[in-house]
């Protein structure tokens, strides 16, 4: 039987704190898993979808864009997959009945962990100016209200169309085409708080944003290096991959100021010895100071510059540009800068550089932990030096590999979901579909909430996502949704984003992943694009959670014959009935789409071109790959202070929470919890099990408080703490972002720890 959702609320949040894990996956995650997915599904319908999950007929787990491994086994699923799954495929529903005994006041005052386990959203819903109580609306009269608002703007400009990154390939071709013909580029995307900083640095390095390796690349590294990146939690299949690498005689090093339960060992859930015995991935820990990366990798480039023969001459010369500058700039890093910044040993660097020194093929992986720094398109820039330096781009067994997160993330850039889209991209469109797209650069997500907050834009429409909770300065962000006259989002559960509203408010109920598309011309598919640049069909199973639900690409090319009309001569009607149609215009549009319909037939899908992997040719500015020189920076910390990073629990989906357990970490029944090694809780005279507020003091003069968090004497790097998101996105500024890329900094929050007043 499936259970009834929490009914108090706020649910108590209690830490109880014990040892954390050194091992990650096996047999206490399936356990775990089950009891998840059952709760929300009951028992049939858990064993049911949980093996459709990645099965070549089946649909694309929802969990994250780690690519499927080619030879599938029957249950290739992971606990974190499975737990996002549960939560779309919950029995639990939220219907006009519930909305009418919840007033949107009442509903704001509720945890966000309370909104999304209430279940499926059932019905198109409204929330008419003045109103406290959200009412059911048909579909054409909840279009009929977004044509209104979007005719009633003095230009397109003053719309945004955000988007997250679980959109399919054809929802979000389609959403980006409908924004242009509109007339703006207002595409603000998750990304955009994500791997933007790793896109930035790619394409003007490499040239191209993505990742140059496949999966089979990482079984022929000699040398794996995971920066900033918790696979046991986030990326769990990521494990599995490692872990072959490493019987194939790969090394690891992670590089991360926590020591994480499923880098150092492994429990392989889907082999017998694996379950019971577990692997060391590890080889190196470095536990850096969080923001040192940039400081690691200069030092390890001039390491390598002063050692005969290290340095692969033949393909510097052939395929790049600026080694002489950077070279100069890289032989001038300085050791006790380094060990300031990282706050690692001397004998541990020189131990790394042994590793890097005998690896002939290395491959460095990274998310969050790289991208959410003030200076973290530079951090990428020198990871681009290292793999250059070796010549580690662009053959077997080496490269870059930014691990990206949401499931389509990727794919939904690839489709055109930019707000500085490539003048190419927008001539393709022009082309194809005979209108004149607007060239002027649309909002990031952090210049989409200034633009709100000073009333520069007036129409909030999202693809998914919960952009209230996952944007920074929470409380900015709140006044600036606020200030909007609609807000509209297009969602599958219950979040905050639906009760911060602007004057009006809809959302939009839409299927999920894994159920059944039926359009006209019969049961649809759609198409993702994982980390790794591999394209495949997802194709969904289950009945849909409400016969009320329309899909996205539904949606898409309803609203824009309504709001667009008759100016529109885009065939919407015929790409609503079959969204073969659609991915025929993306083959014509998109370069590496040739044939796509044919080629999606094929269950593993096809490799987009990626010129750099493919042929080593570098598509940038200077024709080559560029080597850059930036000055070293990292974070300075004022006395008493401590650096914070915001990070996910291992019960967390984003701004979903599945449960107050990060079991890896021994953190149990409670998420306000900052962790903080035990030498600066002595310093700071914090005690394991004190309560504090988190201040976080920024440039601005603004003081920001997150209350009540439980001290936790944690073995995280010196001076380096750690607190979930998005509880925490109260602390980080608006204005603090990464240089060129403009994401949120969010991986260092310089704060003080103050007795707290609410425990
Ligand atoms: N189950 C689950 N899966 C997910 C998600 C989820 O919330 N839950 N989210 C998805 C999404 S959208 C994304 S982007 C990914 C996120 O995947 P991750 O990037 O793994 O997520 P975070 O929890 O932000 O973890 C950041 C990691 O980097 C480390 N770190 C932080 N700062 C630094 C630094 O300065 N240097 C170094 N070297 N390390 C640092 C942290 O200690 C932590 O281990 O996961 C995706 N998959
Ligand atoms: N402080 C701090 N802030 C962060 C981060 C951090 O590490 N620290 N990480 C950043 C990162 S990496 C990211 S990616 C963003 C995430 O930002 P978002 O992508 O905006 O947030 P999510 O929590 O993933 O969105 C969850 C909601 O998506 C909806 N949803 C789920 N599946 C579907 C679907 O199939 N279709 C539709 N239409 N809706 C669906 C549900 O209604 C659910 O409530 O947050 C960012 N914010
Ligand atoms: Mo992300």
């Amino acid at each position: 039987m499936a259970s009834k959702p929490p009914k108090s609320d706020p649910v108590q949040d209690t830490p109880q704190i014990a040892e954390p894990k050194r091992a990650a996956a096996g047999l206490p995650a399936i356990g775990h898993t089950l009891r998840i997915a059952q709760q929300q599904m009951g028992v049939k319908r858990t064993a049911l979808t949980l093996l459709r999950v990645n099965q070549k007929d089946g649909f694309d787990c929802p969990g994250c864009a780690w690519p499927e491994p080619e030879h599938r086994h029957t249950a290739e699923f992971c606990e974190n997959g499975a737990k996002a799954v549960a939560e779309e495929a919950t029995l639990r529903r939220v219907t006009p009945d519930f909305f009418a005994a919840h007033p949107v006041t009442d509903l704001h005052g509720r945890s966000g962990y309370w909104l999304g386990q209430q279940g499926r959203l059932t019905h198109p819903m409204y929330l008419p100016e003045g109103a406290d109580r959200y009412e059911p609306v048909s579909w054409e009269r909840a279009f009929d209200i977004v044509a209104e608002e979007l005719a009633a703007l003095g230009s397109p400009d003053e719309a945004l169309f955000y988007t997250s990154g679980r959109t399919s390939n054809e929802a979000a071709f389609l959403y980006q085409l409908f924004a242009r013909e509109l007339g703006t580029n207002n595409l603000p995307d998750c990304s955009n708080m994500c791997h933007e900083s790793s896109g930035s640095a790619l394409s003007e390095t490499i040239g191209i944003g993505k990742g140059s390796v496949l999966l089979e690349d990482l079984y022929k590294a000699d040398l794996i290096i995971v920066a900033g990146q918790n696979p046991g939690t986030n990326h769990p299949r990521m494990l599995s991959a490692l872990e072959k690498a490493k019987a194939n005689g790969a090394k690891i090093i992670s590089v991360n100021p926590l020591p994480e339960a499923g880098l150092e060992r492994f429990k392989n859930p889907q082999t017998p010895q694996g379950m019971i015995k577990g692997a060391a991935l590890t080889d190196l820990f470095l536990q850096i100071r969080l923001g040192g990366d940039q400081a690691l990798f200069r030092l390890l480039n001039k390491l390598i510059l002063e050692t005969d023969g290290a340095v692969d001459e033949d393909f510097i010369a052939e395929h790049t540009h600026g080694y002489e500058e950077f070279a100069a700039t890289a032989r001038a890093a300085d050791w006790d800068e380094t060990l300031t910044a990282t706050g690692l040993t001397r004998e541990k660097i020189d131990e790394t550089l042994r590793l890097v020194l005998s690896s002939r093929r290395t491959i460095v992986c990274w998310a969050m932990g790289l991208t959410q720094h003030k200076h973290s398109v530079p951090t990428i820039r020198e990871v681009v030096n290292f793999l250059l330096l070796r010549g580690n781009i662009g053959r077997p067994g080496a490269g870059v590999c930014p691990v990206r997160g949401h499931s389509n993330v990727q794919g939904d850039r690839t489709m055109g979901i930019f707000e500085r889209p490539a003048p190419a991209f927008l001539d393709a469109l022009e082309k194809e579909f005979g209108f004149t797209p607007p060239r002027e650069h649309g909002y990031d997500v952090v210049r989409a909430i200034r633009a709100l907050r000073d009333g520069d834009a007036k129409v909030f429409f999202a693809m998914g996502g919960n952009f209230v909770s996952a944007s920074p300065d929470t409380e900015v962000t709140e006044a600036a949704m606020r200030r909007a006259r609609l807000t509209v989002h297009v969602s599958t559960k219950l979040n905050r984003s639906h009760v911060v509203t602007g004057a009006r408010a809809l959302i939009l109920p839409t299927l999920g992943r894994t159920e059944r598309d039926l359009q006209d011309s019969g049961e649809q598919f759609v198409t993702v694009e994982d980390s790794m640049g591999m394209v495949h069909a997802s194709r969904g199973r289950l009945e849909p959670a409400s016969e009320h639900l329309l899909s996205e690409p539904a949606i898409v090319c309803r609203l824009a014959r309504r709001a667009l009309g008759e100016a529109s001569r885009t065939p919407w009607e015929e790409f609503e009935k079959d969204y073969a149609t659609i991915r025929d215009r993306i083959a014509r549009v998109i370069p590496g789409f040739d044939d796509f319909n044919a080629r999606v037939a094929d269950p593993a899908g096809f490799a987009l071109p990626h010129a750099p992997r493919d042929e080593r040719r570098f598509p940038t500015a200077t024709g080559k790959a560029n080597f850059t020189a930036a000055p070293v920076e990292y974070p300075k910390l004022p006395e008493g202070r401590l650096l914070l990073q915001t990070l996910r629990s291992h019960d967390q989906y984003n701004t979903t929470i599945y449960g107050l357990d990060d079991r890896y970490r021994g953190i149990k029944n409670g998420r306000r919890v900052v962790l903080v090694n035990p030498e600066d809780a002595r310093a700071l005279n914090v005690t394991d099990g004190s309560y504090v507020d988190l201040v976080s003091e920024w440039q601005d003069g603004i003081e920001r408080r997150a209350a009540g968090f439980r001290v936790v004497h944690y073995p995280t790097a010196l001076g380096c703490a750690a607190a979930y998101y998005p509880e925490t996105n109260v602390l980080v500024p608006l204005d603090a972002t990464a240089d060129t890329s403009n994401t949120p900094a969010s991986k260092s929050v310089v704060v003080r720890l103050e007795q707290s007043t609410t425990d």
